[in-house]
């Protein structure tokens, strides 16, 4: 009897914006490759950039048929967004202004809005009704909240901004000081802003199912330089490299997404900027930093986590600084 090959899976189309740009070109050849979403799933990967990126772009497209990945079963090179985010099941959203010298915050938030608002709006009329968004330049957190109030029609849990690149550096931190695999270090959450005000919790972190104060016995390590390693491992990529942070970026994005999609270990959670209900007291909408579960359909902010004074010192000072940034784009914000 003739074997009846399974119907191939309907291709999911995924947008990366800023495509041309350094964590772009990291990000598309995994994704094309099914490291995103498996190696079931066929991909249309749509890429938008700027106008000026696009002969760039095209070779980064040439680079991909090159590649000859036999997932990838289309792609679109734009610098139009409704054109970049139509029929998209997942939003990777890239690209955003670089600060620049002499440029306040208020000034790059303000520039960015101008990028995120109208991305939000195209990602609203165009998208799959099930889109999800992952936002990644910076600042991801309020450019994710930005975003999102300009599409208020999709609910607000499918937007996500990403953390997960500094879970990883924590995890990577904790591995090398107590000399075991990164596969021991789990529980590690970031909270708050993916910025230098970030709190990295290693005292709900585990090694080897123990509490990581347990197995690092040095609480002043745990307390002072690992958290400021954390904070500060994008700068010290930038003065090694002379660029940010790439491909450990692109590397981030695919754990986040899996972490969604695939669920997080029982017991274990994921680190992702999502939007606040309230809880751990996080004033309600800021796109705030928590321990997140997933079973892959649904989310849930990790519950009943302890913190002592000094972690909740930390946790106010990010918090802070999100307020601040909200209230300084309050007018980008439309719902
Ligand atoms: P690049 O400057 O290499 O690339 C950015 C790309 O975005 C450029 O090709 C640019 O033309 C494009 N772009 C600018 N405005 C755009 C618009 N309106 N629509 C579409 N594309 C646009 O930066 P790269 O190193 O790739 O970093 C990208 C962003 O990720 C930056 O904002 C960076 O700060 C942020 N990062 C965030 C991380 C995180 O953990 N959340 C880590 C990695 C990265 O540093």
């Amino acid at each position: 009897m003739a074997q009846t090959s399974p119907s191939p899976r309907r291709p999911v189309h995924v947008t990366v914006t800023g495509a041309a740009g350094q964590v772009g070109y990291a990000l598309v050849f995994r994704i094309a490759s099914g490291q995103l979403l498996g190696p079931n799933t066929p991909v249309v990967l749509r890429m938008l950039d700027i106008e000026p990126a696009l002969p760039a772009l095209e070779g980064v497209a040439m680079e991909l048929q090159d590649s000859a990945f036999p997932l990838l079963s289309d792609m679109v090179v734009t610098a139009d967004a409704e054109t970049a985010f139509d029929g998209a099941g997942w939003a990777l959203l890239v690209g955003a202004m670089p600060r620049r010298e002499g440029m306040e915050r208020g000034d790059l938030l303000a520039a960015n809005g101008g990028i995120f608002g109208p991305q939000g709006r195209a990602i609203a009329a165009r998208a799959a009704s099930d889109v999800r968004v992952l936002v990644v330049g910076n600042p991801c957190n309020t450019n994710c909240l930005i975003a999102r109030s300009n599409a208020p029609d999709i609910p607000a849990e499918r937007w996500f901004a990403m953390t997960r690149l500094d879970e990883n550096r924590a995890r990577a931190q904790l591995a090398k000081r107590a000399g075991v695999p990164v596969s021991q270090v789990t529980n590690m959450a970031i909270w708050g802003n993916h910025s230098a005000t970030q709190y990295p919790d290693a005292f709900n972190a585990r090694i080897g199912g123990r509490p990581v104060p347990e197995v690092i016995g040095d609480q002043d390590w745990l307390r002072g330089e690992f958290i400021s390693i954390v904070q500060k491992r994008g700068a010290a990529i930038i003065a090694a490299r002379k660029l940010s942070s790439a491909g450990s970026a692109a590397a981030a994005v695919i754990d986040s997404v899996n972490a969604i999609e695939g669920g997080t270990v029982a017991g274990d959670w994921t680190s992702l900027a999502v939007v606040s209900h309230g809880e751990y007291g996080v004033p309600e909408g800021l796109q705030f930093g928590f321990p997140v579960a997933s079973d892959g359909a649904t989310w849930t902010v990790v519950p009943g986590i302890e913190h002592d004074a000094r972690a909740r010192a930390l946790l106010k000072v990010t918090t802070d600084e999100l307020l601040q940034e909200q209230s300084l784009v309050r007018e980008l914000i439309t719902a």
